[in-house]
């Protein structure tokens, strides 16, 4: 069955383009805070809910992964986006089976997500049944049954992969992947082999751990705070406070980013007189406008300048003693980084050099430097040696490991750290399966399962029959969507394990489930009385979520009882796990974790205390590098310009203010000029002059890819905007069909969705 994507359900002939804006926050955020949680939640439980959220007795914020520090507002620890993320889960619409009786499941894959997640919180399991029209309501044991049957007739655990997205608790990771291992796969692709796999890649190789280095207080105690690639105004805006904090306390900040994001520009804090009536606090010093995908050029370049400073004043540029007893590799990184052309680095950039040498001017007075990043630079062909550009880029000056300085790659979704220290990773090591083996006695799978990528291509070639989600909108998320959903309507079954409904719901297998989930807001009484979950923030911060509100429906399970129970249905007793124990007293997982992964000695002590703990970090901590050489390695990376033929532009993907990933909230991308709609492509008004076209013209998108291809997402309206010239910008998911599936990085095989090579045409 092919069905036609969604162009649009919602009404955007109201659609208004307005100027960007110039500061983030300031009562514009209040005023929209207040009217999404009223809207899904009323007054009371907005009431509720709000004042719980990133406190240390509430439960901890749906939205990023941004850590929370030790003076909390008593009033209110989150964001305007944060509390989007809570109304969206705690609202009170529901999904019933009533609603399943009176929408098929072909009607619902011709909605956007954004009617879709509009519906309300599902209430009941339900079922596709092969040839069936409609989801149908099912129990807990039967939809157990019908997977446990998929999988018992599968050749080979192989055939079958299990996602899972970031929101899953520790806990739930944890039974999850032992759950997959024991059945006998490391099948576990996530969604950061979509976000963060290139920083966990490169900072493996480089500092040997894939973690970031900073802390909160490294921020504020920063003297440079470079912020890359990266939109903390809209994605992480309590990072705001801590740039604020850290400008206050005399730091400089560099953004480096093709838009002039409102967030990197100016914060009214919302939470200070003066970010109500005044004018807030200016962030950036410097901003960069680069071209896509120019950040390994500009940071190569900074490296060559460091190099010629320490030149000509020897022994005050380079920090020597690090450079000797902790790093491997400097003279060859050295002599390749000598060789680095201006004239690459000028084009690839698009940044005047004065520019650049301003910057390099900052980075010698500052003796403290912190560089963070998210998606700018992460989805790209060579993002892997970008950030180990970047890495090199720390070394020089000793900037890994003291305070006030160091790595910090920010997450995307609240748990992803923890779920991969938990073990969801298609790549495990041997000393965690090890460990697992030594704990559970049953002998792990020991090759390498499927990423996203490679199961989306297993689906395809009929090598994967079942398809297993724990949370997410794979569907949605993943690129080249025409390809992807042919692939996922190629298995046996696809089941999601979910809290509401999305586009992966309508796109399924020959047989489909939804398991409805508690989120991070509901509380979870088992056997043993009220249980809490733990997470991971960017940090290394470990601590508890505990929700409250009453679930939307009797029926809801938590994701540790779903998967128990589905483990103890399919694998009987095949292991000797405690699946039954583990879903009564959650506190039992975490005896487990404790001594099956590093750092959480004294697990559930530690974690009682408010605030938690943060796990240990070998180069943050003791400057120790567990990497191959037992070193920081420097590393060589080419720098190769990103040249696109006349006529077309580079095409990044980006979320707008209104959205958290496919969850769509709404229509406005505030800070961006938008208001109601969503179909836009951001160019730069000398490339529309160039090309021919008009602001506010109609264009289709059509990326052109070496595979001869042309992929299409029809009707964007053109605005002019003051972007990097030759670049465009566009929102995702609407843009993932442009983005071809085996177009991914070098070695994290993460989909390039921030750089596309497209054109625009004209509508006849
Ligand atoms: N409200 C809200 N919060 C979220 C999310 C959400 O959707 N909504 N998503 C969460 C998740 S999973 C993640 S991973 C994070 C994502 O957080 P971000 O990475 O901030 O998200 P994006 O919208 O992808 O923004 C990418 C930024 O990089 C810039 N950029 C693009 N290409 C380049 C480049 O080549 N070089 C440079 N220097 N910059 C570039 C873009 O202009 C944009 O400012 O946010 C998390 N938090
Ligand atoms: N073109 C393009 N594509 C991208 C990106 C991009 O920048 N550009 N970004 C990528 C990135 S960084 C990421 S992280 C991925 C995101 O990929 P995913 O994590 O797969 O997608 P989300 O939209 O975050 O998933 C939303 C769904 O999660 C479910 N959900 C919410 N809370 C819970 C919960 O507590 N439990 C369970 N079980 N389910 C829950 C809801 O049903 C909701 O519909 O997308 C990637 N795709
Ligand atoms: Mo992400």
């Amino acid at each position: 069955m092919v069905t036609k994507p969604p162009v649009s359900d919602v009404d955007d002939s109201g659609m208004t383009v307005g100027a960007p804006k110039r500061f983030a926050a300031g009562v514009p955020a209040i005023l929209s805070t207040l009217k999404h949680a009223g809207r899904e939640m009323g007054v009371k439980r907005s009431a509720q809910t709000l004042l719980k959220v990133n406190q240390k007795d509430g439960f901890d914020c749906p939205g990023c992964a941004w850590p929370e520090g030790d003076h909390r507002s008593p009033i209110g620890e989150y964001c305007e986006n944060g509390a989007k993320a809570v109304a969206e889960e705690a609202t009170l619409r529901q999904v019933t089976p009533e609603f399943f009786a009176a929408h098929s499941a072909a009607s619902l894959a011709e909605r956007t997500d954004f009617w879709l997640g509009q519906q309300g919180r599902l209430t009941h399991p339900v079922y596709l049944a092969e040839g069936a029209t409609h989801y149908t309501p099912i129990s807990w044991d039967d939809a157990f049954g019908v997977v446990a049957e998929e999988l018992a007739a599968l050749d080979s655990p192989d055939q079958a992969a299990f996602y899972t997205s970031g929101r899953t608790s520790n806990e739930a990771a944890f039974v999850y992947q032992l759950f997959v291992r024991a059945f006998g796969t490391n099948n576990l692709p996530d969604c950061s082999n979509m976000c963060h796999e290139s920083s966990g890649s490169a900072l493996s190789e480089t500092i040997g751990i894939g973690k970031g280095s900073v802390s909160l207080q490294d921020l504020h105690e920063a003297d440079l705070i470079m912020v890359v690639g990266q939109n903390p105004g809209t994605n992480h805006p309590r990072m705001l406070s801590a740039l604020e904090k850290a400008k206050r306390a005399g730091a400089h900040i560099v953004a480096v980013n093709p838009l002039p994001e409102a967030g990197l520009m100016r914060f009214k804090n919302p939470q200070r007189p003066n970010g109500i009536a005044g004018s807030g606090t200016p962030l950036a010093d410097e901003f960069a406008q680069i071209r896509v995908n120019g950040d390994l050029a500009l940071f190569r370049a900074l490296n060559r300048m460091l190099l010629e400073a320490e030149d000509a004043a020897p022994g005050t540029v380079v920090d020597r003693a690090f450079v000797d007893e902790h790093t491997s590799g400097y003279e060859e990184f050295a002599a390749d980084v000598r060789a680095t052309d201006w004239a690459d680095v000028l084009e690839a950039t698009g940044l005047p050099r004065i520019q650049i040498e301003r910057i390099h001017e900052r980075v010698l007075k500052s003796r403290r430097v912190v560089v963070c990043w998210a998606m700018g630079l992460t989805q790209h062909r060579n993002s892997v040696p970008t950030i180990r550009e970047v890495v090199n880029f720390l070394l020089l000056r000793g900037n890994i490991g003291r305070p006030g300085a160091g790595v910090c790659p920010v997450r995307g979704h609240s748990n992803v750290q923890g779920d991969r220290t938990m073990g969801i990773y298609e790549k495990p090591s041997a000393t965690f399966l090890d460990a697992l083996e030594a704990e559970f006695g049953f002998a792990p799978p020991r090759e390498h399962g499927h990423d996203v990528v490679d199961a989306i291509r297993a689906m395809r070639d009929g090598r994967v029959k079942v398809f297993f989600a724990v949370g997410g909108n794979f569907v949605a998320a993943t690129p080249d969507t025409p390809a992807t959903e042919a692939a996922l309507r190629n298995t046996a079954l696809t089941v999601q394990v979910s809290t509401k409904l999305n586009r992966s719901h309508a796109v399924t297998g020959r047989r489909a489930l939804i398991l409805p989930t508690l989120g991070r807001t509901d509380a979870d009484v088992q056997a043993s009385g009220p249980q809490f979950v733990t997470v991971e923030d960017s940090m290394s911060a470990v601590h508890a979520s505990t929700g409250r509100l009453h679930p939307a429906s009797p029926e809801l399970r938590s994701e540790v009882a779903i998967v128990c129970g589905l483990a103890e249905r399919v694998l009987g007793d095949r292991v000797a796990v405690p699946w039954r124990d583990f879903t009564g007293d959650y506190d039992l997982i975490r005896d487990r974790i404790e001594r099956v992964i590093p750092g959480f000695a004294d697990f559930n002590a530690r974690v009682r205390v408010p605030g938690g703990f943060v796990l240990p970090h070998g180069p943050r901590d003791e400057r120790r590098f567990p990497t191959a050489t037992g070193k920081a390695n420097f590393t060589v990376n080419a720098l190769e310009v990103l040249r696109v033929p006349d006529g077309r532009l580079i095409l990044q993907t980006v979320r707008s203010h209104d959205q958290y990933n496919t969850t769509i909230y709404g229509l406005d991308d505030r800070y961006r000029g938008i208001k109601a709609g969503r179909r836009v492509v951001f160019v730069h008004p000398a490339d529309l002059a160039a090309l021919g076209v008009a602001d506010g013209e109609v264009v289709d998108l059509v990326s052109e890819w070496k595979d001869g291809v042309e992929r299409r997402a029809p009707e964007f309206r053109v605005v002019a905007y003051p972007t990097a010239k030759g670049c465009c910008a566009a929102y995702f998911p609407e843009t993932n069909v442009l983005v071809p599936l085996d177009s991914t990085a070098e070695v994290s095989n993460t989909p390039t969705s921030k750089s596309v090579v497209v054109r625009l045409e004209q509508r006849a």
